[in-house]
């Protein structure tokens, strides 16, 4: 296969790999021989990349992750390697359009939200930053389900983005492990410890080259699949038992079935953990192998090797390497024990409590009987070191623990990473600062170093240039294409954030991508959108905590305003939803109702005269992100204070020209604190507030009483306005707001709705509503993911 002319080898690939010519080709096979044709130009990168590292000696960095949330491949691959023009042209030949060629492609999503989408926004900064790494994670068969709205409920279905084949990886059956699970443990007549397990899975690895900006270099990220070791006893078929026969292959298969759909709850489902455990034992298997093949001695491991925990879902590594250095390798435990901490960093995202991972003890014993001695051994030192220390009365020893002994004892994950790690990071300063105070607050008294913070970022790439080629190319013609090699430049557009001609440019690239969207919206669900209308954006997994129900209640507040005084100049606004909820998370499907609720009778009400639309958009995904953010005007970021860890949607929003309204959390702090408080709608509590209210009385009841939009709102939804066949379907979720509201949509309303006012009167500015947005593009540049891989490679990988 050469690798000349895109067009001739194009045609080329569509027939020796796809097996068609041009005319009997569909769309589909045109993108997958496209995909091909730029894969192949990959290779050499790739090939190349490998062979420096491995030249140089140099330290890797290992990215463990459950989750890489990675969307399509195709424009940012090509767009990478600088070749989407030639692709364009190669298409153009043969009458077809690169834009509807994507349009075939996936979205391969392999996570749930925040914490998948930015594992694959760190591997693409990584290539970008020409640090050696892998990425290393489950290939899943179904990855994130698709969404339904079937009148208006979340209705699941299975997404089967391998249907077609992939053809961006390459399956390397060779890269095999043998992972085990349950059995027992004996002690060898040389006294060392051997595991038998009761069963084996083969985990085989599957890669997909990831190439950096301008092709620099090119990573891998491996994911693992599972064979059994005998996929089909051949015996008891042919005795008639055919179900028994494939009994293995079977079980094998459903540990790469499907991703949890849950990205709060730590469920605690034994196939969740063997799925941990799977995943990271080949991973460490895979690089224990590759380290002693090259550099001969276990023991300098962490010279070059920097391991960094996605959360704790990854966390049994720490146990496992233990178990490889000691059981396989003949280390001293002690010994193995340095080696471990020296290699490990672990990122924490969440404080909070139900999605804390912890295993009932029995489970994890019966799955992993070595692991748990080694979590004993290690327990044993750390609470030894915790009581030599003088810092740690007997609550604080309990606390850290691996070792949950309230109730059913359990075996905490967090504690295990934080003890195994020499590094453990937050997502943005004040999450950081809470983990010290909150869930880490004994853990860190003990390790007052091991605490830092890396606040995070999104590559510049796919969230700016490819999502928005608009904005991209006017950014280029004021101020020159040095940001897109550094995305900090982007402050050199500060001071021409007053210039009408650049104001006006902005402007009408804004609007042109609000006419795309509103036609993607109008021809997927009939809904017709006004592109000059406020475009107010809300797409997220829907939680309680992230207050999608404030939003509504301020909406149908809004509507309500509306009609009251329909002489007032209001300001047109498009509201816009989109987000999944867990399978089995009762109000957060309550709510995709009830948004879906108040749109259809909002919509069809002739009395808002087009001044207030809703819609909430079905199955939003990476791809839906990539076309909702840049016709954004207003981000909505307002997670009760505290309980965000940082978002990272709340700065591809502010990149693409919106304003946020957000409260004080997560990294709306740092925004704010780039963008400043004039280009930026804070409002509502802190963090401090929400805690002292919590400890203290909070009374919602009077709150609600005592503001009328308030309650005029909560009642009508309680009472069945905006559901007539079912007037009592939001009794319960109205009443949960009277009796506990724990995410202080009562305390927050009237500063909510008092900034939304605000937007209002800022937006019938023109002028100065364009320059506030230039500010904030101009100001963003710091969160590009860039930025904070550099800080993780310097900080805590010692790496650059
Ligand atoms: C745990 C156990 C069993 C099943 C599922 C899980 C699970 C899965 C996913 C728990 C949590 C998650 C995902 C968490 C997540 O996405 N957190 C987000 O991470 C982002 C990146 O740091 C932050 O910006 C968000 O604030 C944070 O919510």
């Amino acid at each position: 296969m050469t690798t000349g002319n895109i067009e001739s080898d194009l045609i080329d690939v569509l027939r020796r790999r796809v097996g068609k010519d041009e005319f009997a080709a569909k769309p589909s096979d045109w993108f997958y021989a496209a995909a091909q044709t730029v894969r192949d130009r990959v290779i050499d990168h790739w090939i190349a990349s490998t062979r420096q590292t491995y030249a140089a000696g140099s330290k890797r960095v290992y990215y463990l992750s459950l989750e890489f949330l990675i969307g399509r491949l195709m424009r940012d691959t090509l767009s990478n390697l600088g070749l989407t023009r030639e692709m364009e042209r190669a298409l153009a030949d043969h009458g077809l359009d690169l834009a509807a060629i994507e349009e075939m492609e996936p979205d391969a999503a392999l996570g749930n939200g925040g914490l998948g989408r930015l594992a694959a926004c760190f591997m693409e900064s990584l290539a970008s930053l020409d640090i050696p790494a892998y990425g290393y994670g489950i290939r899943y068969v179904n990855g994130m389900f698709r969404q339904r709205i079937d009148d208006g409920w979340q209705v699941e279905l299975p997404e089967t983005w391998l249907a077609n084949g992939n053809p961006w990886e390459f399956k390397r059956r060779e890269s095999a492990y043998r992972i085990g699970f349950g059995g027992e443990v004996v002690e060898t007549a040389d006294g060392s410890i051997a595991w038998n397990p009761a069963e084996l899975i083969e985990a085989s690895a599957v890669d997909t080259p990831v190439v950096g900006w301008r092709g620099k270099r090119v990573n891998t990220l491996r994911l693992w699949t599972a064979n059994s070791l005998d996929p089909i006893k051949l015996d008891a078929f042919n005795a008639g038992d055919h179900a028994g026969a494939l009994a293995d292959q079977v079980r094998a298969d459903s540990l790469v079935r499907v991703l949890y759909p849950a990205d709060s709850n730590a469920s605690g489902q034994e196939l969740r953990l063997r799925q941990e455990y799977f995943f990271s034992s080949a991973s460490i298997q895979d690089i224990v192998r590759r380290h002693v093949q090259y550099h001969g001695d276990v023991t300098t491991l962490p010279d070059k090797a920097a391991i960094q925990l996605n959360d704790t879902h990854p966390a049994v590594s720490v146990a496992e390497l233990m178990r490889l250095l000691v059981d396989n390798h003949g280390l001293e435990f002690d010994e193995a024990w340095d080696i471990t901490k020296r290699t490990f960093g672990y990122t924490n995202h969440t404080l909070l409590p139900e999605a804390l991972e912890s295993w009932p003890l029995p489970l994890f014993e019966r799955l992993l009987p070595r692991h748990m001695q080694i979590v004993y051994a290690i327990n044993s030192r750390l609470l030894r070191e915790a009581r030599k220390s003088g810092v740690m009365d007997d609550d604080s020893i309990s606390a850290i623990s691996l070792i949950d002994e309230g109730g059913e004892r359990r075996v905490r994950m967090a504690n295990l990473a934080f003890a195994g790690a020499h590094s453990v990071n937050g997502v943005a300063a004040l999450h950081t600062e809470l983990m010290k105070t909150t869930v880490f607050s004994d853990l860190h008294k003990l390790y007052p170093t091991r605490i830092n913070n890396k606040t995070n970022g999104v590559t510049p790439r796919r969230w700016l240039q490819q999502c928005n080629p608009g904005l991209t190319a006017t950014i280029k013609d004021a101020i020159g294409d040095a940001f897109l090699d550094d995305t900090e430049k982007l402050v050199d557009l500060v001071p021409l954030a007053g210039d009408s001609t650049l104001q006006e440019r902005v402007a009408e690239v804004k609007r042109s991508n609000k006419v795309a969207l509103a036609k993607h919206i109008k021809d997927l669900m009939g809904v017709r959108l006004d592109p000059d209308a406020l475009f107010d954006v809300q797409i997220k997994r829907i939680h309680e905590y992230k207050r999608q129900l404030l939003n509504l209640v301020e909406t149908v507040a809004l509507y309500d305003q509306i009609r009251s005084h329909p002489e007032r100049d209001w300001v047109p606004r498009v509201k816009i939803f989109g987000g999944k909820a867990a399978s089995s998370y009762h109000n957060a499907k309550l709510v995709i109702k009830l948004a879906n609720d108040i749109a259809r009778r909002v919509n069809a009400d002739p009395s808002v005269g087009g001044l207030l639309k809703v819609v909430f958009v079905p199955n939003y995904n990476v791809t839906f992100a990539e076309r909702i953010i840049p016709a954004a005007d207003l981000s909505e970021q307002i997670s009760t204070a505290g309980m965000e860890a940082s978002g990272t949607g709340n700065m591809k929003f502010a990149l693409n020209g919106a304003l946020t309204i957000g409260t004080l959390d997560g990294a709306n702090i740092e925004i704010k604190d780039h963008v400043g408080d004039e280009n930026i709608f804070i409002f509502g509590m802190t963090a401090e507030e929400v805690a002292q209210k919590r400890a203290d009385t909070y009374n919602p009841r009077e709150l609600i009483e005592g503001s009328p939009e308030l309650h005029q709102a909560v009642e009508a939804i309680a009472s069945g306005v905006f559901s007539h066949d079912d007037p009592h379907r939001y009794t319960e979720l109205m009443a949960g707001l009277y009796d506990h509201d724990w995410f202080m949509v009562a305390a927050d309303f009237d500063a909510y709705a008092a900034a939304q006012r605000a937007v209002d009167r800022r937006w019938e500015d023109a002028a100065s509503w364009r320059k506030a947005a230039i500010h904030n593009i101009a100001k963003v540049g710091w969160f590009s993911s860039d930025r904070t891989i550099g800080e993780y490679a310097r900080e805590i990988w010692g790496v650059l």
